[in-house]
Protein backbone atom coordinates (compact mmCIF):
# COMPACT_ATOMS: atom_id res chain seq x y z
CA UNK A 1 0.00 0.00 0.00
CA UNK A 2 0.98 3.41 -0.73
CA UNK A 3 2.71 5.55 2.18
CA UNK A 4 1.20 8.83 1.52
CA UNK A 5 3.28 10.84 4.23
CA UNK A 6 6.72 9.10 4.21
CA UNK A 7 8.68 11.87 2.31
CA UNK A 8 7.40 14.30 5.31
CA UNK A 9 8.27 11.87 7.84
CA UNK A 10 11.70 10.78 7.13
CA UNK A 11 12.08 14.78 6.01
CA UNK A 12 13.11 14.04 2.37
CA UNK A 13 13.23 18.05 1.39
CA UNK A 14 16.15 18.25 4.32
CA UNK A 15 18.69 16.74 1.93
CA UNK A 16 18.87 16.08 -1.84
CA UNK A 17 15.92 13.51 -3.15
CA UNK A 18 18.81 11.29 -4.48
CA UNK A 19 19.92 10.53 -1.03
CA UNK A 20 16.58 9.44 0.25
CA UNK A 21 15.98 7.17 -2.59
CA UNK A 22 15.88 6.58 -6.65
CA UNK A 23 15.24 10.00 -8.44
CA UNK A 24 14.36 9.87 -12.58
CA UNK A 25 15.24 12.67 -14.39
CA UNK A 26 12.09 15.42 -14.77
CA UNK A 27 11.36 18.38 -17.19
CA UNK A 28 10.51 21.30 -15.92
CA UNK A 29 7.65 23.24 -17.23
CA UNK A 30 6.02 19.76 -17.69
CA UNK A 31 3.54 17.22 -17.02
CA UNK A 32 5.22 14.17 -15.36
CA UNK A 33 2.39 11.93 -17.16
CA UNK A 34 3.36 11.51 -20.33
CA UNK A 35 7.21 11.73 -19.82
CA UNK A 36 8.06 8.34 -19.37
CA UNK A 37 7.12 5.04 -20.19
CA UNK A 38 6.15 4.06 -16.51
CA UNK A 39 2.03 3.27 -16.37
CA UNK A 40 2.13 4.06 -12.44
CA UNK A 41 3.70 7.39 -12.85
CA UNK A 42 1.37 8.36 -15.84
CA UNK A 43 -1.73 7.36 -13.57
CA UNK A 44 0.14 8.43 -10.23
CA UNK A 45 -2.61 9.92 -7.25
CA UNK A 46 -0.70 11.21 -4.76
CA UNK A 47 2.27 13.32 -3.78
CA UNK A 48 5.13 13.90 -6.15
CA UNK A 49 8.73 15.48 -5.82
CA UNK A 50 10.93 17.81 -7.34
CA UNK A 51 13.83 19.21 -6.64
CA UNK A 52 16.99 21.28 -7.76
CA UNK A 53 20.46 22.68 -6.99
CA UNK A 54 21.35 26.11 -7.63
CA UNK A 55 23.69 28.73 -6.88
CA UNK A 56 23.01 32.48 -6.76
CA UNK A 57 26.21 35.19 -7.25
CA UNK A 58 27.21 36.64 -3.94
CA UNK A 59 26.88 39.99 -5.37
CA UNK A 60 23.10 39.88 -4.99
CA UNK A 61 24.08 39.76 -1.25
CA UNK A 62 26.31 42.68 -1.04
CA UNK A 63 23.87 44.78 -3.42
CA UNK A 64 21.49 44.34 -1.16
CA UNK A 65 18.79 42.43 -3.66
CA UNK A 66 15.64 41.28 -2.71
CA UNK A 67 15.08 37.96 -4.06
CA UNK A 68 12.36 36.60 -5.17
CA UNK A 69 11.44 32.79 -6.58
CA UNK A 70 8.21 32.42 -8.63
CA UNK A 71 6.64 29.30 -9.90
CA UNK A 72 4.04 29.62 -12.95
CA UNK A 73 2.08 26.94 -11.42
CA UNK A 74 2.01 23.51 -9.85
CA UNK A 75 -0.61 20.97 -9.61
CA UNK A 76 -2.77 20.97 -7.57
CA UNK A 77 -1.38 21.54 -4.18
CA UNK A 78 2.43 22.52 -3.34
CA UNK A 79 4.73 22.62 -0.25
CA UNK A 80 7.58 24.39 -1.52
CA UNK A 81 10.98 23.96 0.54
CA UNK A 82 14.26 26.05 0.24
CA UNK A 83 17.47 24.54 1.84
CA UNK A 84 15.27 22.26 4.23
CA UNK A 85 12.73 24.66 5.80
CA UNK A 86 9.39 25.09 4.90
CA UNK A 87 8.91 28.20 2.75
CA UNK A 88 5.82 28.67 1.40
CA UNK A 89 2.65 26.14 0.55
CA UNK A 90 -0.17 26.59 -2.27
CA UNK A 91 -3.61 25.39 -2.91
CA UNK A 92 -4.34 25.39 -6.81
CA UNK A 93 -3.19 24.54 -9.79
CA UNK A 94 -2.97 26.86 -12.17
CA UNK A 95 -1.85 30.32 -10.41
CA UNK A 96 1.46 31.62 -9.37
CA UNK A 97 3.02 30.89 -6.21
CA UNK A 98 6.17 33.49 -4.56
CA UNK A 99 7.97 33.52 -2.16
CA UNK A 100 10.64 36.09 -1.21
CA UNK A 101 13.62 34.23 -0.49
CA UNK A 102 16.25 36.64 0.43
CA UNK A 103 17.11 35.83 3.92
CA UNK A 104 16.87 32.29 3.03
CA UNK A 105 19.52 31.70 0.66
CA UNK A 106 22.91 31.17 1.38
CA UNK A 107 25.05 33.08 -1.48
CA UNK A 108 27.94 31.81 -3.41
CA UNK A 109 27.48 28.26 -2.33
CA UNK A 110 24.75 25.76 -3.03
CA UNK A 111 20.85 25.78 -2.54
CA UNK A 112 18.50 23.62 -2.60
CA UNK A 113 15.02 23.96 -3.65
CA UNK A 114 12.30 21.18 -2.70
CA UNK A 115 9.00 20.71 -3.98
CA UNK A 116 6.42 18.69 -2.96
CA UNK A 117 2.93 18.26 -4.89
CA UNK A 118 -0.32 16.63 -5.04
CA UNK A 119 -2.86 16.00 -7.56
CA UNK A 120 -5.41 14.29 -5.13
CA UNK A 121 -9.02 16.37 -5.68
CA UNK A 122 -11.32 16.12 -3.44
CA UNK A 123 -14.85 18.14 -2.39
CA UNK A 124 -12.81 20.35 -0.99
CA UNK A 125 -10.61 21.59 -3.99
CA UNK A 126 -11.56 23.51 -6.83
CA UNK A 127 -11.88 21.48 -9.00
CA UNK A 128 -13.79 18.55 -7.23
CA UNK A 129 -12.75 15.21 -7.17
CA UNK A 130 -13.23 12.18 -5.39
CA UNK A 131 -11.49 9.46 -4.42
CA UNK A 132 -13.11 6.24 -4.42
CA UNK A 133 -11.92 3.02 -1.62
CA UNK A 134 -12.76 0.07 -3.06
CA UNK A 135 -12.80 -2.16 0.07
CA UNK A 136 -14.14 -5.26 -1.34
CA UNK A 137 -10.81 -7.69 -0.63
CA UNK A 138 -12.12 -10.49 -3.37
CA UNK A 139 -11.88 -8.01 -6.50
CA UNK A 140 -8.97 -5.23 -5.25
CA UNK A 141 -6.02 -5.38 -3.50
CA UNK A 142 -6.02 -3.93 0.05
CA UNK A 143 -5.94 -0.25 -0.01
CA UNK A 144 -7.03 -0.28 -3.59
CA UNK A 145 -8.38 3.55 -4.93
CA UNK A 146 -9.42 5.56 -8.21
CA UNK A 147 -10.04 9.09 -8.36
CA UNK A 148 -12.51 10.37 -10.16
CA UNK A 149 -13.38 13.74 -11.49
CA UNK A 150 -16.76 15.69 -12.72
CA UNK A 151 -14.63 16.56 -15.85
CA UNK A 152 -13.38 15.09 -18.73
CA UNK A 153 -9.96 16.28 -19.25
CA UNK A 154 -6.97 14.30 -17.85
CA UNK A 155 -6.16 16.39 -14.21
CA UNK A 156 -2.48 16.66 -15.52
CA UNK A 157 -0.11 17.04 -12.86
CA UNK A 158 3.66 18.65 -12.38
CA UNK A 159 5.11 21.80 -12.55
CA UNK A 160 3.40 22.86 -15.18
CA UNK A 161 5.16 26.59 -15.30
CA UNK A 162 8.32 28.02 -15.83
CA UNK A 163 10.03 28.84 -12.12
CA UNK A 164 12.41 31.92 -12.50
CA UNK A 165 14.56 33.91 -9.31
CA UNK A 166 14.43 37.43 -9.48
CA UNK A 167 15.85 40.08 -7.43
CA UNK A 168 14.33 43.80 -7.01
CA UNK A 169 15.84 46.70 -4.69
CA UNK A 170 14.64 46.86 -1.38
CA UNK A 171 11.99 49.39 -1.85
CA UNK A 172 9.99 47.68 -4.59
CA UNK A 173 7.47 48.09 -6.87
CA UNK A 174 4.80 45.75 -5.39
CA UNK A 175 1.52 45.94 -7.77
CA UNK A 176 0.51 48.28 -10.12
CA UNK A 177 -3.29 48.87 -10.75
CA UNK A 178 -4.21 50.05 -14.36
CA UNK A 179 -7.89 51.29 -15.96
CA UNK A 180 -8.47 53.03 -18.69
CA UNK A 181 -11.02 55.12 -20.35
CA UNK A 182 -11.49 57.11 -23.39
CA UNK A 183 -12.70 60.65 -23.37
CA UNK A 184 -13.16 61.98 -27.42
CA UNK A 185 -10.29 61.04 -29.23
CA UNK A 186 -8.12 60.80 -26.08
CA UNK A 187 -7.14 57.61 -23.97
CA UNK A 188 -7.16 57.90 -20.58
CA UNK A 189 -4.98 56.11 -18.39
CA UNK A 190 -5.68 55.61 -14.30
CA UNK A 191 -2.67 53.73 -12.33
CA UNK A 192 -1.97 53.04 -8.60
CA UNK A 193 1.51 51.64 -7.82
CA UNK A 194 1.94 50.27 -4.63
CA UNK A 195 5.52 49.76 -2.86
CA UNK A 196 6.65 47.40 -0.63
CA UNK A 197 10.52 47.56 1.74
CA UNK A 198 12.51 44.11 2.66
CA UNK A 199 13.11 46.04 6.01
CA UNK A 200 16.55 44.49 5.72
CA UNK A 201 18.06 47.84 5.43
CA UNK A 202 16.93 51.01 7.19
CA UNK A 203 13.44 51.52 6.50
CA UNK A 204 12.42 55.34 4.73
CA UNK A 205 9.40 53.98 3.35
CA UNK A 206 8.24 58.07 3.88
CA UNK A 207 10.65 59.06 1.18
CA UNK A 208 9.67 56.72 -1.31
CA UNK A 209 8.79 58.19 -4.76
CA UNK A 210 6.94 56.78 -7.80
CA UNK A 211 7.36 58.21 -11.38
CA UNK A 212 5.68 57.22 -14.92
CA UNK A 213 7.35 57.72 -18.50
CA UNK A 214 4.41 56.53 -21.18
CA UNK A 215 6.07 55.37 -24.22
CA UNK A 216 4.46 54.19 -27.67
CA UNK A 217 4.51 51.03 -28.96
CA UNK A 218 7.59 52.16 -30.92
CA UNK A 219 9.89 53.07 -27.50
CA UNK A 220 8.94 56.62 -28.34
CA UNK A 221 7.95 58.89 -25.39
CA UNK A 222 4.87 60.20 -25.43
CA UNK A 223 4.87 61.88 -21.85
CA UNK A 224 5.71 61.63 -18.07
CA UNK A 225 3.81 61.77 -14.79
CA UNK A 226 5.08 62.19 -10.91
CA UNK A 227 3.68 60.29 -8.03
CA UNK A 228 2.54 57.02 -7.16
CA UNK A 229 -1.10 58.01 -8.20
CA UNK A 230 -2.46 59.37 -11.17
CA UNK A 231 -4.15 60.13 -14.27
CA UNK A 232 -2.55 60.24 -18.02
CA UNK A 233 -4.70 61.81 -20.88
CA UNK A 234 -2.87 61.40 -23.92
CA UNK A 235 -4.82 63.31 -27.32
CA UNK A 236 -5.60 61.23 -30.33
CA UNK A 237 -4.43 57.89 -28.35
CA UNK A 238 -4.08 54.68 -30.26
CA UNK A 239 -6.83 52.32 -28.97
CA UNK A 240 -6.74 48.21 -28.12
CA UNK A 241 -8.83 46.89 -30.46
CA UNK A 242 -9.32 42.99 -31.35
CA UNK A 243 -8.33 41.06 -34.20
CA UNK A 244 -9.89 41.82 -37.09
CA UNK A 245 -11.36 45.23 -36.06
CA UNK A 246 -8.78 47.68 -36.74
CA UNK A 247 -5.83 47.66 -38.61
CA UNK A 248 -3.56 47.50 -35.91
CA UNK A 249 -4.96 44.76 -33.30
CA UNK A 250 -3.40 45.10 -29.79
CA UNK A 251 -1.83 48.23 -29.63
CA UNK A 252 0.14 48.77 -26.47
CA UNK A 253 1.37 51.49 -25.03
CA UNK A 254 4.38 50.96 -21.85
CA UNK A 255 3.73 52.32 -18.43
CA UNK A 256 7.72 52.28 -17.33
CA UNK A 257 6.54 52.81 -13.67
CA UNK A 258 9.91 53.79 -11.28
CA UNK A 259 9.71 53.74 -7.96
CA UNK A 260 13.05 55.11 -6.20
CA UNK A 261 14.07 55.21 -2.25
CA UNK A 262 15.60 58.12 -0.31
CA UNK A 263 19.28 57.13 -1.78
CA UNK A 264 17.89 57.06 -5.57
CA UNK A 265 17.67 53.08 -5.84
CA UNK A 266 14.91 52.63 -8.53
CA UNK A 267 12.90 49.64 -9.23
CA UNK A 268 11.97 50.27 -12.50
CA UNK A 269 8.85 48.16 -14.30
CA UNK A 270 7.91 47.98 -17.95
CA UNK A 271 3.58 47.78 -17.49
CA UNK A 272 1.98 47.05 -21.32
CA UNK A 273 -1.50 49.75 -21.17
CA UNK A 274 -3.75 48.55 -24.10
CA UNK A 275 -6.30 51.51 -23.55
CA UNK A 276 -9.79 49.83 -24.11
CA UNK A 277 -13.54 50.51 -22.81
CA UNK A 278 -15.53 47.38 -22.16
CA UNK A 279 -19.81 48.02 -21.91
CA UNK A 280 -22.54 45.73 -21.15
CA UNK A 281 -26.12 46.42 -20.98
CA UNK A 282 -29.31 43.94 -21.47
CA UNK A 283 -28.47 43.21 -25.32
CA UNK A 284 -25.16 44.05 -25.76
CA UNK A 285 -21.41 43.97 -24.96
CA UNK A 286 -19.03 46.82 -26.36
CA UNK A 287 -15.31 47.59 -27.09
CA UNK A 288 -14.29 51.61 -27.43
CA UNK A 289 -18.02 51.79 -27.62
CA UNK A 290 -18.64 49.13 -30.57
CA UNK A 291 -20.93 46.67 -30.32
CA UNK A 292 -19.11 42.63 -30.37
CA UNK A 293 -19.33 39.55 -31.44
CA UNK A 294 -16.96 36.63 -30.29
CA UNK A 295 -16.09 34.27 -32.92
CA UNK A 296 -14.21 31.83 -30.89
CA UNK A 297 -13.58 28.29 -29.47
CA UNK A 298 -12.86 26.62 -26.25
CA UNK A 299 -9.31 25.35 -25.93
CA UNK A 300 -7.27 23.35 -23.22
CA UNK A 301 -3.57 23.74 -22.52
CA UNK A 302 -2.94 20.38 -23.75
CA UNK A 303 -0.57 18.68 -25.83
CA UNK A 304 1.14 15.21 -26.82
CA UNK A 305 3.97 14.67 -24.21
CA UNK A 306 4.39 17.23 -21.96
CA UNK A 307 0.64 17.48 -21.23
CA UNK A 308 -0.26 20.89 -19.29
CA UNK A 309 3.49 21.97 -19.21
CA UNK A 310 4.17 25.47 -21.39
CA UNK A 311 5.63 25.45 -24.57
CA UNK A 312 5.79 27.88 -26.47
CA UNK A 313 6.67 26.61 -30.03
CA UNK A 314 3.01 25.33 -28.95
CA UNK A 315 1.88 28.96 -28.00
CA UNK A 316 2.87 30.62 -31.24
CA UNK A 317 1.20 28.19 -33.23
CA UNK A 318 -2.21 28.55 -31.64
CA UNK A 319 -2.20 32.17 -31.85
CA UNK A 320 -1.62 31.32 -35.23
CA UNK A 321 -4.05 29.29 -36.13
CA UNK A 322 -6.25 31.45 -34.06
CA UNK A 323 -5.99 33.81 -37.03
CA UNK A 324 -6.37 31.78 -39.83
CA UNK A 325 -9.22 30.83 -38.23
CA UNK A 326 -10.47 34.38 -38.18
CA UNK A 327 -10.99 34.21 -34.47
CA UNK A 328 -10.85 36.76 -32.55
CA UNK A 329 -11.65 35.47 -29.05
CA UNK A 330 -11.29 32.24 -26.67
CA UNK A 331 -12.31 31.20 -23.15
CA UNK A 332 -9.49 29.53 -20.73
CA UNK A 333 -11.53 26.90 -20.38
CA UNK A 334 -11.85 25.40 -17.50
CA UNK A 335 -8.62 27.19 -15.43
CA UNK A 336 -6.26 30.00 -15.71
CA UNK A 337 -4.01 29.86 -18.08
CA UNK A 338 -0.37 30.40 -17.98
CA UNK A 339 0.76 33.94 -18.40
CA UNK A 340 2.82 33.37 -21.61
CA UNK A 341 -0.34 32.57 -23.20
CA UNK A 342 -2.01 35.64 -21.60
CA UNK A 343 0.51 38.15 -23.07
CA UNK A 344 0.24 36.57 -26.45
CA UNK A 345 -3.50 37.21 -26.36
CA UNK A 346 -2.69 40.58 -25.39
CA UNK A 347 -0.30 41.50 -28.25
CA UNK A 348 -1.86 39.96 -31.22
CA UNK A 349 -5.91 40.98 -29.88
CA UNK A 350 -7.23 38.10 -29.31
CA UNK A 351 -10.20 38.52 -26.41
CA UNK A 352 -9.99 35.82 -23.17
CA UNK A 353 -13.04 35.22 -21.14
CA UNK A 354 -10.89 34.29 -18.26
CA UNK A 355 -12.47 30.85 -16.26
CA UNK A 356 -11.32 29.98 -12.91
CA UNK A 357 -10.47 26.08 -12.40
CA UNK A 358 -14.06 25.61 -10.88
CA UNK A 359 -15.16 23.31 -13.15
CA UNK A 360 -18.60 21.21 -12.35
CA UNK A 361 -19.09 22.39 -9.02
CA UNK A 362 -20.91 20.90 -6.92
CA UNK A 363 -22.35 21.35 -2.89
CA UNK A 364 -22.15 24.47 -2.50
CA UNK A 365 -21.14 25.48 0.89
CA UNK A 366 -19.73 28.51 2.59
CA UNK A 367 -15.81 26.75 3.01
CA UNK A 368 -16.08 25.81 -0.91
CA UNK A 369 -17.51 29.78 -1.43
CA UNK A 370 -14.76 30.95 0.73
CA UNK A 371 -12.24 29.43 -1.08
CA UNK A 372 -13.70 30.00 -4.70
CA UNK A 373 -14.10 33.62 -3.42
CA UNK A 374 -10.23 33.50 -3.11
CA UNK A 375 -9.51 31.77 -6.24
CA UNK A 376 -11.16 34.63 -7.79
CA UNK A 377 -9.21 37.47 -6.38
CA UNK A 378 -5.96 35.63 -6.68
CA UNK A 379 -7.04 35.59 -10.62
CA UNK A 380 -7.86 39.36 -10.83
CA UNK A 381 -4.95 40.19 -9.19
CA UNK A 382 -2.51 38.48 -11.72
CA UNK A 383 -5.27 39.52 -15.35
CA UNK A 384 -6.23 42.35 -13.43
CA UNK A 385 -4.09 44.48 -15.89
CA UNK A 386 -4.84 42.82 -19.62
CA UNK A 387 -6.45 44.27 -22.20
CA UNK A 388 -7.34 40.96 -24.02
CA UNK A 389 -9.52 39.90 -20.66
CA UNK A 390 -12.96 41.12 -21.17
CA UNK A 391 -14.96 38.78 -19.15
CA UNK A 392 -14.46 36.88 -15.75
CA UNK A 393 -16.11 33.48 -15.99
CA UNK A 394 -16.47 31.91 -12.05
CA UNK A 395 -17.21 28.78 -13.46
CA UNK A 396 -17.70 25.92 -16.01
CA UNK A 397 -21.31 23.80 -15.63
CA UNK A 398 -21.46 23.91 -11.89
CA UNK A 399 -24.50 21.56 -10.29
CA UNK A 400 -26.41 25.02 -10.18
CA UNK A 401 -29.63 23.76 -10.11
CA UNK A 402 -29.18 22.53 -6.18
CA UNK A 403 -30.99 25.64 -4.16
CA UNK A 404 -27.80 26.10 -2.25
CA UNK A 405 -26.34 27.74 -5.75
CA UNK A 406 -28.79 30.91 -5.49
CA UNK A 407 -26.70 32.51 -2.56
CA UNK A 408 -23.47 30.76 -3.74
CA UNK A 409 -23.21 32.53 -7.14
CA UNK A 410 -24.68 35.74 -5.86
CA UNK A 411 -21.83 36.17 -3.36
CA UNK A 412 -18.97 34.48 -5.85
CA UNK A 413 -19.93 36.98 -8.42
CA UNK A 414 -20.56 40.05 -6.02
CA UNK A 415 -17.12 39.31 -4.65
CA UNK A 416 -15.77 38.99 -8.29
CA UNK A 417 -17.16 42.98 -8.99
CA UNK A 418 -15.54 44.01 -6.03
CA UNK A 419 -12.08 42.78 -7.08
CA UNK A 420 -12.77 44.33 -10.65
CA UNK A 421 -15.37 46.75 -11.67
CA UNK A 422 -14.67 46.84 -14.92
CA UNK A 423 -15.43 43.60 -16.61
CA UNK A 424 -18.66 41.56 -16.93
CA UNK A 425 -18.63 38.50 -14.81
CA UNK A 426 -20.25 35.05 -16.54
CA UNK A 427 -20.26 31.47 -15.84
CA UNK A 428 -20.62 28.99 -18.22
CA UNK A 429 -24.42 26.74 -17.85
CA UNK A 430 -25.74 23.59 -19.01
CA UNK A 431 -28.29 23.03 -16.91
CA UNK A 432 -31.35 24.61 -18.66
CA UNK A 433 -33.77 27.69 -17.90
CA UNK A 434 -34.16 26.49 -13.89
CA UNK A 435 -30.38 27.33 -13.35
CA UNK A 436 -29.71 29.12 -9.91
CA UNK A 437 -26.93 30.92 -11.16
CA UNK A 438 -28.35 32.95 -14.02
CA UNK A 439 -29.84 35.33 -12.71
CA UNK A 440 -26.50 36.55 -10.69
CA UNK A 441 -24.67 36.66 -14.06
CA UNK A 442 -23.80 39.95 -16.74
CA UNK A 443 -24.17 37.84 -19.93
CA UNK A 444 -25.29 33.88 -19.88
CA UNK A 445 -22.91 31.39 -21.31
CA UNK A 446 -24.52 28.35 -22.48
CA UNK A 447 -22.80 24.81 -23.25
CA UNK A 448 -25.36 23.00 -25.87
CA UNK A 449 -24.91 19.85 -27.88
CA UNK A 450 -28.11 19.24 -29.73
CA UNK A 451 -27.50 16.16 -32.34
CA UNK A 452 -25.02 14.92 -30.22
CA UNK A 453 -25.28 14.22 -26.42
CA UNK A 454 -29.35 14.32 -27.40
CA UNK A 455 -31.07 13.49 -30.64
CA UNK A 456 -27.93 11.92 -31.59
CA UNK A 457 -27.87 11.77 -35.54
CA UNK A 458 -31.29 14.50 -36.28
CA UNK A 459 -28.92 17.11 -37.32
CA UNK A 460 -32.13 18.45 -39.03
CA UNK A 461 -33.44 19.95 -34.93
CA UNK A 462 -30.80 21.96 -34.07
CA UNK A 463 -32.00 25.15 -35.64
CA UNK A 464 -34.96 24.59 -33.93
CA UNK A 465 -33.75 23.54 -30.71
CA UNK A 466 -30.99 26.40 -30.40
CA UNK A 467 -33.32 29.02 -31.62
CA UNK A 468 -36.12 27.97 -29.07
CA UNK A 469 -33.58 27.89 -25.93
CA UNK A 470 -31.60 31.15 -26.14
CA UNK A 471 -34.43 33.09 -27.32
CA UNK A 472 -35.77 31.81 -24.08
CA UNK A 473 -32.40 32.35 -21.88
CA UNK A 474 -33.17 36.17 -23.35
CA UNK A 475 -36.18 36.29 -22.42
CA UNK A 476 -36.42 34.67 -19.00
CA UNK A 477 -33.69 36.68 -17.74
CA UNK A 478 -32.69 40.28 -19.96
CA UNK A 479 -29.35 39.97 -20.27
CA UNK A 480 -26.99 39.19 -23.66
CA UNK A 481 -26.72 35.38 -24.37
CA UNK A 482 -24.00 33.48 -26.15
CA UNK A 483 -23.31 30.36 -26.84
CA UNK A 484 -20.19 28.54 -24.86
CA UNK A 485 -19.84 25.27 -26.53
CA UNK A 486 -21.09 23.22 -29.04
CA UNK A 487 -19.76 20.65 -31.51
CA UNK A 488 -19.46 17.08 -31.92
CA UNK A 489 -16.40 14.56 -32.16
CA UNK A 490 -14.57 13.31 -35.23
CA UNK A 491 -11.61 11.61 -36.50
CA UNK A 492 -9.91 12.44 -38.91
CA UNK A 493 -9.98 11.16 -42.41
CA UNK A 494 -12.91 8.83 -41.45
CA UNK A 495 -15.19 10.37 -43.95
CA UNK A 496 -19.69 9.02 -44.48
CA UNK A 497 -21.91 10.84 -46.95
CA UNK A 498 -24.53 11.37 -45.65
CA UNK A 499 -23.14 12.47 -42.66
CA UNK A 500 -22.60 9.90 -39.68
CA UNK A 501 -22.00 10.59 -36.12
CA UNK A 502 -17.88 10.36 -35.50
CA UNK A 503 -17.07 11.49 -39.49
CA UNK A 504 -15.58 14.49 -40.78
CA UNK A 505 -18.90 15.35 -42.28
CA UNK A 506 -21.03 14.82 -39.13
CA UNK A 507 -18.92 17.78 -37.38
CA UNK A 508 -18.81 19.88 -40.52
CA UNK A 509 -22.73 19.57 -40.62
CA UNK A 510 -23.42 19.97 -37.63
CA UNK A 511 -21.92 23.13 -37.14
CA UNK A 512 -23.47 24.76 -40.49
CA UNK A 513 -26.98 23.81 -38.77
CA UNK A 514 -25.57 25.61 -35.66
CA UNK A 515 -24.53 29.04 -37.96
CA UNK A 516 -28.53 28.83 -38.99
CA UNK A 517 -29.60 29.13 -35.57
CA UNK A 518 -26.73 31.67 -34.69
CA UNK A 519 -27.74 34.26 -37.58
CA UNK A 520 -31.33 33.80 -36.74
CA UNK A 521 -30.44 34.44 -33.11
CA UNK A 522 -27.95 37.19 -34.29
CA UNK A 523 -31.04 39.15 -35.76
CA UNK A 524 -32.77 39.32 -32.68
CA UNK A 525 -29.88 41.49 -31.17
CA UNK A 526 -29.43 40.02 -28.06
CA UNK A 527 -26.68 36.87 -29.26
CA UNK A 528 -23.36 38.10 -28.31
CA UNK A 529 -20.96 35.37 -29.55
CA UNK A 530 -20.38 31.77 -30.44
CA UNK A 531 -17.25 29.46 -29.35
CA UNK A 532 -16.83 26.20 -30.57
CA UNK A 533 -15.80 23.22 -28.80
CA UNK A 534 -13.14 22.42 -28.84
CA UNK A 535 -10.05 24.07 -30.65
CA UNK A 536 -8.48 20.65 -30.73
CA UNK A 537 -8.52 16.93 -29.69
CA UNK A 538 -7.74 16.85 -26.09
CA UNK A 539 -6.71 13.98 -23.80
CA UNK A 540 -9.04 12.71 -21.54
CA UNK A 541 -9.12 9.48 -19.05
CA UNK A 542 -9.41 6.25 -20.87
CA UNK A 543 -13.39 5.82 -21.29
CA UNK A 544 -15.72 3.90 -23.99
CA UNK A 545 -16.81 7.51 -24.90
CA UNK A 546 -13.67 8.85 -25.79
CA UNK A 547 -11.69 7.56 -28.22
CA UNK A 548 -8.31 8.21 -27.70
CA UNK A 549 -9.46 11.40 -26.19
CA UNK A 550 -12.14 14.34 -26.71
CA UNK A 551 -12.17 13.90 -30.41
CA UNK A 552 -13.84 17.59 -30.41
CA UNK A 553 -11.42 19.35 -32.09
CA UNK A 554 -11.60 21.33 -34.99
CA UNK A 555 -7.83 20.10 -35.29
CA UNK A 556 -6.06 17.49 -34.57
CA UNK A 557 -4.21 17.35 -31.52
CA UNK A 558 -1.14 17.75 -33.37
CA UNK A 559 -2.98 21.30 -34.58
CA UNK A 560 -4.06 19.71 -38.15
CA UNK A 561 -7.24 21.02 -39.73
CA UNK A 562 -9.96 18.71 -39.85
CA UNK A 563 -12.93 19.51 -42.91
CA UNK A 564 -14.77 21.81 -39.90
CA UNK A 565 -11.62 23.89 -39.28
CA UNK A 566 -11.93 24.98 -43.15
CA UNK A 567 -15.75 25.29 -42.18
CA UNK A 568 -15.14 27.70 -39.56
CA UNK A 569 -12.46 29.57 -41.19
CA UNK A 570 -14.60 30.23 -43.72
CA UNK A 571 -17.63 31.50 -41.88
CA UNK A 572 -15.47 33.52 -38.79
CA UNK A 573 -13.35 36.02 -41.65
CA UNK A 574 -17.30 36.62 -43.36
CA UNK A 575 -18.38 37.46 -40.46
CA UNK A 576 -15.23 40.07 -39.63
CA UNK A 577 -15.66 41.27 -43.64
CA UNK A 578 -12.51 39.79 -44.22
CA UNK A 579 -10.67 38.40 -47.07
CA UNK A 580 -9.65 35.36 -47.40
CA UNK A 581 -5.72 35.17 -48.46
CA UNK A 582 -2.86 32.96 -47.57
CA UNK A 583 -0.26 35.47 -48.27
CA UNK A 584 2.88 34.79 -47.25
CA UNK A 585 4.10 36.75 -44.36
CA UNK A 586 7.48 38.64 -44.76
CA UNK A 587 10.50 36.81 -42.85
CA UNK A 588 10.66 38.91 -40.08
CA UNK A 589 10.41 37.95 -36.90
CA UNK A 590 10.21 38.91 -33.42
CA UNK A 591 11.06 36.70 -30.47
CA UNK A 592 8.12 36.67 -28.07
CA UNK A 593 7.65 35.22 -24.66
CA UNK A 594 11.62 34.90 -22.90
C1 LIG B 1 -19.01 20.03 -21.75
C2 LIG B 1 -17.82 20.39 -20.90
C3 LIG B 1 -16.50 20.11 -21.62
C4 LIG B 1 -16.52 18.75 -22.25
C5 LIG B 1 -17.66 18.73 -23.24
C6 LIG B 1 -17.73 17.40 -24.00
O1 LIG B 1 -17.88 21.74 -20.54
O2 LIG B 1 -15.44 20.24 -20.72
O3 LIG B 1 -15.32 18.42 -22.86
O4 LIG B 1 -18.85 18.88 -22.53
O5 LIG B 1 -18.44 16.52 -23.54
O6 LIG B 1 -20.08 19.71 -20.96
O7 LIG B 1 -17.08 17.28 -25.02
Amino acid sequence: MLDAEKGFREEWYAQPLSKSGPVISMAVPSSYNDITQDKDLRDHIGWAWYDRLFYVPSRWQTDKQRVVLRLGSAHYNSIIYLNGHSLTSHEGGHLPIMADITTKLVYGKENLVTVAINNTLTPETIPQGTIVKHNDPSRYPPGYFAQSYNFDFTNYAGIHRPVYIYTTPQTFIDDILITTDINGANGVITYNVTHGNTMIGPSRSGEVGCSMKLLDNEGDHVTSAMGCQGTIEISNASLWWPYLMSENPGYMYTLLVAVSDADGNLDLYPQKVGIRTLGWNSTTLTINNKPLYLRGCGKHEDADIRGKGVDYALIVKDFSLLKWLGANSFRTSHYPYAEEIMDMADKEGIMIIDESPAVGLSGFDEALMNKHISVMQELVQRDKNRPSVIMWSVGNEPKSNEAAALNYFRDVVAATHTADPTRPVTCVLNLGLLDLAASSLDVILVNRYYSWYGDTGHLEVIKMQTVTEFSEWHLLHNKPVMISEYGAGSLPGYHMDPAWTWSEEYQAELMIRNFEAFDELRSKGYFVGEMIWNFADFSTPQGHTRPGGNRKGIFTRSRQPKMAAHVLRYRYHNLANDTLTNSQAPLCFTSVLH
